[in-house]
């Protein structure tokens, strides 16, 4: 059995800014352009649950947004503080899948199927991803849990806001044959169009469709919304596979068997790693310590974190740790500090330990 939950931040950009001045929560607070009293150009990114109940979305103008409701707080998109509360998020819910596909800035995949039996625990994890989110970032999300992506991600979306929706296979079908056709994931505004002109009124009546008809009129494009009004979905959680390792070597100019100048070179070794781990953006969750002694023996020692972080006092006491388990106190030539298993995170500014 697959299970598959999609994560979304409910509100994610207005939710941030909430975070950081927290005055504002019970407010209706609107990100995008500056309004400019009425005048100004652009449109509404996003905005609270507050100021929705005005009737202001995403992609409106702001000038219309402004017209709904004048006295709501106004801001400007500050996408990096975003991308760094996104990379943050990611690397707390990776810790949380077997396979994990980042969507977007507030959205991920996570294919869970071997860390659950059944519906129910899958329920019960979710619960506690989204507890975890909340302790960690004091943001809510909505999550939705399914037998594959589409449901999933279906799922989500009739969770929201701050809910958690569980669709089992049995049960997939019917959940989908009363939504509207443009609730389908991949029907556009253009593809909806087109299915009305043609009958067709809700998900239900392309699950009961002829294929082939719908097959002749838009291709492959005709074949995948049928398989998907009928809750198909054979799409794999895409994880990326990062090879790569970060690491950095010191050579003394003499061989030593001075513990704490051998300590005092892994730290500082330490730094570059992590300041080069954080520039890059990656977390790591492998850390090996290469010990040349003198002469040529190279000995490699390695150990794993249970969670991916970016942390340096982390990466000190695991590298320090390696050292004192394994150090043969014979003269040492040459020391190395690796990170592996690596993932990207996406604007990460500040080193920064998260769980
Ligand atoms: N976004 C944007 N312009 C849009 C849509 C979205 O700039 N037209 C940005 C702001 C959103 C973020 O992307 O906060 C995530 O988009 P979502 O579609 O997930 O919407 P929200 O997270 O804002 O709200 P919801 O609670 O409905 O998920
Ligand atoms: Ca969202
Ligand atoms: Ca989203």
């Amino acid at each position: 059995m697959r299970i598959v939950l999609l994560v979304d931040m409910d509100y994610f950009f207005a939710a941030c800014e909430e975070v950081r001045n927290p005055s504002i929560k019970d407010k209706p607070v609107v990100v995008g352009a500056d309004p400019k009293n009425g005048y100004g150009r652009g449109v509404v990114s996003t905005c609270n649950y507050i100021a929705r109940s005005y009737g202001i979305r995403s992609g409106m103008p702001i000038s219309i947004a402004y017209r709904l409701k004048r006295d709501a707080i106004f801001l400007r998109v500050d996408e990096p503080y975003y991308e760094s509360v996104s990379a943050k998020i990611m690397a707390l819910l990776r810790n949380f899948a077997d396979k994990f596909e980042q969507v977007s800035i507030d959205e991920a995949f996570l294919d869970i199927s071997n860390r659950v039996k059944s519906y129910e625990e899958a329920y019960e994890y979710a619960k506690k991803i989204k507890d975890s989110i909340y302790a960690n970032f004091s943001l809510p999300c909505s999550i939705g849990i399914g037998q594959n992506k589409l449901i999933a991600k279906m799922a989500c979306e009739a969770a929201k806001p701050n809910g958690i929706k569980l669709v089992r296979e049995e049960e997939a079908k019917r959940f989908l044959e009363p939504l509207q056709l443009e609730k389908l994931y991949g029907v556009g505004k253009k593809s909806a169009e087109r299915l009305k002109e043609l009958g067709f009124k809700t998900i239900g009546d392309i699950a009961k469709a002829n294929k082939q008809l719908l097959i002749n009129e838009f291709g492959s494009f005709g074949l995948e919304i049928y398989e998907h009004a009928n809750g198909i979905d054979n799409e794999e959680v895409f994880e990326e596979n990062e090879i790569k390792s970060i690491g950095r070597e010191h050579t003394f100019e003499h061989d030593i068997d001075e513990g704490e100048r051998i300590k005092n070179e892994i730290l500082s070794l330490a730094d570059e790693v992590a300041s080069e781990v954080n520039k890059s953006c990656f977390y790591f969750k492998r850390v090996t310590l290469k010990i040349r002694y003198e002469g040529f023996d190279e000995h490699l020692h390695t150990y794993s974190l249970g969670y991916y972080t970016q942390d340096v006092e982390k990466l000190k006491r695991v590298a320090i740790m390696l050292f004192e388990q394994n150090n043969t106190g014979e003269k040492v030539r040459k020391i190395g500090l690796r990170v592996s298993n690596l993932i990207k995170g996406r604007g990460q500014k500040r080193i920064n330990e998260y769980f």
